[in-house]
């Protein structure tokens, strides 16, 4: 059995993580443009200034996308380089960046999907309160319209946010990502709220601009695996998936960031947990929130062993040696074929997984070549995981691997490198790595070799 024939076989990246020309031809300052350079907030003072220069290499990036044989590239739009205030005016020389990167991608047979919010908010916003003012859903549509208008003749697959969970959750409620803050429960509440109101309005936009659009919604979550297929184990592993937790950490909870998006209403169970914190939700709110993509994207990289604990569940710890990758993030090989099995269960709708990738400490070999053989072991086990839930009926439309390229991991800097292409941040030159070679033979006979 193979993936099937419209199986979208892609790459992703984002802006902030490999553009650099952080004030060029316009461009106005993101919360990460400020966050990097404050003392202390990333690895060894790192920042993303120059980062893979992809905003002056971009041809030659195509090309490799184009050898690679991707049928789909994810990238991210940067909000402050097409509206360096946030709002009003827009920046033509920004928009024809991506204007000139979709055609090129076009050219090359590789559909575009745009990623309208992959954390690089206008510093602009974030000084009128980013999310947590209530005109910010209202910023984000009239944001999502302008790139709308601009490159939605060519571009027809958007999706709006990358991870919520991160943006709002490390950003806010760990403080750990830009901008950096511990704000209260009631507060990150809001601005989860709000933030998905901005996917529902700007859907809407989407929609009534380019007729013919398909939007996803690509938050993330580390899948619960049950340890056997016993159905008590297994019944555990979906509980803990959905469930949120009694002591209200709510931030990475798959429910309260999708059931309203993907289904119209908050969990019941986080509404009675959380009640005391809840935001006001407006007579219409549920109705704007619940514009249903029409894939539903999961970034997934790990999964987290569980078992049933009478009615409930307990995550077991990995094994002494088990894998792990360079950024010690435990592995699961089977993480892709719970997360799917039982997002599709619950939600109905196509996922695709809009990441899936490995660190690992990656250099150019003394034969020149970047040999990872891990990488491959870790693409190959989990797509076959992939086929196997798409195999029991799960609807899976793709899968890009994260990422095309090394490029500027956050708050770790260019510590680990994700890509399938090495990068010398010295010298910009590219080297493909191994698993570039097996990506691509790959995509050539549609998984037929895994
Ligand atoms: C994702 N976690 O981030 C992002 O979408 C990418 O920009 C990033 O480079 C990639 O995964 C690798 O980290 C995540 O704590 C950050 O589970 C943190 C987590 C997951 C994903």
């Amino acid at each position: 059995m193979s993936f099937e024939k419209e199986f979208v076989w892609g790459a992703a990246t984002s802006s902030y993580q490999i553009e650099g020309a952080p004030f060029e031809d316009g461009k106005g300052a993101s919360i990460w443009d400020v966050y990097s350079h404050l003392p202390g907030k990333v690895f060894e003072g790192h920042h993303g200034d120059v980062a893979c220069d992809h905003y002056h290499r971009f041809h030659e990036d195509v090309l490799l996308m184009a050898r690679l044989g991707i049928k789909a590239y994810r990238f991210s739009i940067s909000w402050p380089r097409v509206m360096p205030m946030g709002t009003g005016n827009v920046n033509q020389k920004g928009l024809d960046f991506y204007s000139r990167l979709v055609d090129d991608l076009l050219a090359h047979g590789i559909t575009p999907y745009a990623t309208l919010y992959h954390w690089d908010q206008p510093y602009e916003l974030y000084k009128r309160g980013g999310w947590l003012n209530p005109d910010s859903p209202k910023w984000f549509a009239d944001y999502a319209a302008e790139v709308a208008r601009a490159l939605g003749d060519r571009v027809k697959h958007f999706i709006t946010f990358n991870e919520p969970q991160v943006f709002i959750g490390l950003a806010f409620v760990e403080g750990v990502h830009a901008p950096g803050l511990r704000l209260p429960v009631n507060e990150t509440l809001t601005m989860a709220h709000h933030v998905m109101l901005a996917h529902g309005m700007a859907s809407m936009e989407l929609r009534s601009l380019i007729p013919d659009v398909k939007i996803g919604y690509a938050p993330t979550s580390n899948v619960p695996v049950p340890v056997t297929r016993k159905t008590e184990d297994v019944e555990a592993a979906r509980k803990a998936y959905f469930t949120m937790p009694e002591n209200g950490d709510w931030s990475w909870n798959v429910s309260w960031w999708s059931d309203p998006v993907m289904l119209g209403q908050y969990p019941d169970d986080g509404l009675r947990i959380l009640e005391k914190n809840l935001p006001q939700i407006g007579q219409e709110d549920m109705k704007i929130i619940h514009q249903k993509p029409d894939f539903y994207g999961q970034n997934i990289y790990r999964g987290i062993p569980v078992k049933a604990d009478g009615h409930g569940w307990k995550e077991v710890l990995h094994k002494p040696g088990s894998p792990k990758t360079a950024i010690n993030w435990h592995v699961d090989f089977d993480c892709l074929y719970w997360g799917v099995k039982f997002l599709y269960e619950r939600y109905g709708t196509p996922v695709m997984i809009t990441e899936n990738g490995m660190s690992s400490h990656d250099w150019p070999s003394l034969d020149g070549a970047v040999h990872d053989p891990a990488r491959i072991d870790y693409l190959h086990r989990h797509l076959l995981g992939l086929r196997k839930a798409s195999e029991e009926g799960a609807s899976v439309a793709g899968y890009f691997q994260w990422s095309l390229m090394d490029n500027f991991e956050w708050a770790r800097g260019y510590n680990d490198r994700f890509g399938l292409i090495y990068v010398d941040y010295e010298t910009q030159e590219r080297i493909p790595k191994d698993s570039f070679e097996w990506y691509r033979n790959t995509i050539l006979c549609n998984g037929e070799n895994l």
